[in-house]
Parts: C-alpha cells; structure tokens; sequence
C-alpha cells in the first residue's frame, strides 16, 4: 500500500494550494490599502481576534500582518477562512 503515500501527499499538496489561494490579501479588509493588515483592520472582521493572537502570527514583529503571515496563520486555523 506504499503507493497510497504520494496519492495522499498529492491530494494534500493540492488542498493545501487552495487554501493558500483563497487566502489571498483582501482588500475588503486591508481597509487603507498598503497591502498588509493591521490589528484595527483584522478586528474589523475578524472580532474574536485579541492582540495576543496578532503578536503571535505577526512573526517579524512589524505590527503588521502581510500576505506569508496571514496565509500560514490561515493554514494554522488562526484565522477562520472569510466569506464576505
Ligand atoms: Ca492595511
Ligand atoms: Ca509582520
């Protein structure tokens, strides 16, 4: 059954580039449009979300969350997928 591991691999590797996909920056949200979300623009969709967990997926410590960030955030279970 060791053919089974790259079948699954693949089938992960291809979720894994939709969910990436649909994680693209949204401007909807990127309020002020300088490509990258802050906390206040986050928060305005994203409620639950507390500064403790900003910090945490704010991985360069810029005060800022870009595309990468949010997109292994997102990955992560983070960040619940956006339905606007
Ligand atoms: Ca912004
Ligand atoms: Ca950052």
């Amino acid at each position: 059954m060791t053919y089974l591991k790259p079948l699954t691999a693949l089938a992960a590797a291809i979720g894994l580039t939709a969910t990436a996909y649909a994680m693209t920056m949204d401007e909807t949200v990127d309020a002020n449009g300088d490509g990258v979300y802050s906390l206040e623009e986050l928060q305005a969709v994203l409620p639950d979300l507390t500064e403790d967990t900003f910090i945490v997926v704010d991985t360069n410590e810029d005060g800022l969350i870009d595309e990468a960030e949010f997109a292994v955030a997102s990955e992560a279970g983070i960040f619940p997928p956006e339905e606007s």
